[in-house]
């Protein structure tokens, strides 16, 4: 009977440990703490240690926190991105010679929208089906001519003007004014329904395993979102997102703290409505956030990530994107494909223009995740701006091996 109790005991004992994740994290991940209290933590938050306190070690760990940090960004930045609507349509239609459109319809209980977009197939036809690049507003970089151009008016999606734009645009007409999504959320969910419309339109002839999704400056910032929030899009290029994108909150804030004019989140949440409205409760206290940016690059690992950025514009946070950037990058070498993503911001060029020394590098990536093509994408880590990083002070952890 002794024997039983003791026996009973230590049952109960492991399984406890185990609802914490210490064994069978395979399984289950641990629990994030509900009512968090949000602690201050004035450098980077370590990617591989869960909230609850314990490491990430495994692949498998690494697949729970990525859940945990998408929880927290939705949470207290982006707002929640609803799953597929109950109902997707696809209409595809000529518009000219090389020129189609793709129109989605997305049903939710009585509520029904609808956008399109456009495919444009370039001169030059490769092997098909073609991989496609989703760019937002039209490509501001150079798109190989065996690769299709999806142009997407995601101002349609959500609205982007100013404060009166919040709760404008379809996604908001199918959700409600009042769903928590800001703008950038809203398009990422845009683009999931571009790609859900995709796999249903055989005559479109897109590899839906070779999407690429990019956006300049307030689209950048929208592409990173997209290819965070949707495991579909193989090469994601944000350029020249700048604070909101490429840049971590804690560092731009670092850098306005010594004398320099960069939007910081602060600005960001009186300028528009790319953001939730909660993540206003927090843009004038960005060390109580639970993560930073480098944390939503770490949702695209290890699919490939290169990272486009302009070291002319102060405003676009130079350091802080590099920094942050060089921080995310820790956890595709922790993966084993460090090659994945890559880094490249060059100065002395207009806003959005961009430069033909950074068209190796692009060209690189775009043969590797959507040509099939063997290409270097290794030490992809260029830095125009000269102000060097000290990962020691700002993203002291160490870099594990996950396996
Ligand atoms: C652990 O996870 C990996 C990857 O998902 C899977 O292949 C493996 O079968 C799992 N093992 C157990 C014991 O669940
Ligand atoms: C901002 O914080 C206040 C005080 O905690 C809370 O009442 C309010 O709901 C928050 N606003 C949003 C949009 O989350
Ligand atoms: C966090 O701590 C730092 C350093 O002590 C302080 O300057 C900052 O105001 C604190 N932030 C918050 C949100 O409490
Ligand atoms: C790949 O590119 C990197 C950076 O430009 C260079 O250091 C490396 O030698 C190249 N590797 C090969 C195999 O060409
Ligand atoms: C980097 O930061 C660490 C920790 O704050 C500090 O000890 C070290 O001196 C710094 N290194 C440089 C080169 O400033
Ligand atoms: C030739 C030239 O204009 N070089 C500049 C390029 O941009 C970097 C960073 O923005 C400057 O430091 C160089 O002077």
């Amino acid at each position: 009977m002794k024997f039983l109790l003791i026996l009973l005991f230590v049952v109960q004992t492991l399984a406890i440990v185990s609802k914490k994740g210490i064994y069978a994290r395979n399984s289950t991940c641990p629990t994030t703490p509900t009512n968090l209290v949000l602690t201050n933590q004035t450098t980077l938050p370590d990617p591989f240690t869960f909230l609850s306190g314990s490491p990430v070690t495994t692949l498998s760990d690494w697949k729970c926190r990525q859940d945990e940090i998408s929880s927290l960004m939705q949470t207290y930045e982006l707002g929640t991105k609803p799953p597929k609507p109950s109902i997707v349509t696809a209409a595809f239609t000529e518009v000219s010679a090389s020129t189609y459109s793709l129109t989605i319809g997305c049903t939710e209980g009585t509520k029904t929208v609808s956008f399109s977009v456009t495919i444009t197939y370039q001169s030059t036809p490769g092997p098909s089906p073609y991989p496609a690049i989703i760019a937002y507003g039209g490509a501001s970089i150079p798109v190989p001519a065996t690769a299709a151009i999806i142009t997407f008016n995601n101002d349609i999606i959500a609205a982007e003007n100013d404060q009166s734009s919040r709760g404008v645009g379809i996604f908001y007409d199918l959700y409600g004014a009042t769903a928590s999504a800001g703008a950038t959320m809203a398009w990422a969910w845009g683009v999931s329904r571009i790609i859900d419309a995709l796999e249903m339109t055989p005559a479109a002839n897109i590899d839906t395993t070779k999407i690429g999704v990019t956006g300049c400056s307030r689209d950048g910032k929208g592409a990173l979102v997209a290819g965070a929030f949707d495991e579909r899009i193989a090469l994601t290029i944000p350029q020249e997102s700048g604070s909101g994108g490429s840049a971590c909150w804690r560092l731009s804030d670092a850098m306005m703290t010594a004398g320099q004019d960069v939007q910081t989140a602060s600005e960001i949440v009186r300028e528009n409505v790319w953001f939730s409205p909660t993540f206003t409760n927090y843009s004038n206290s960005v060390d109580l956030l639970p993560f930073d940016h480098h944390l939503l690059a770490a949702l695209v690992a290890p699919r490939g990530l290169l990272v486009i950025e302009n070291a002319a514009y102060l405003w676009l946070g130079p350091w802080s994107c590099y920094g942050c950037m060089m921080s995310a990058k820790t956890i595709w070498t922790a993966m084993g494909v460090p090659d994945n993503m890559g880094f490249s911001e060059v100065g002395n060029h207009s806003h959005c223009a961009f430069p033909a020394v950074q068209q190796p590098t692009l060209l690189a990536f775009i043969d590797k995740f959507l040509l099939g093509r063997p290409a270097n994408t290794s030490n992809v880590m260029d830095y125009d701006f000269g102000e060097p990083f000290n990962a020691t002070q700002w993203a002291n952890w160490a870099t594990p091996t996950l396996m």
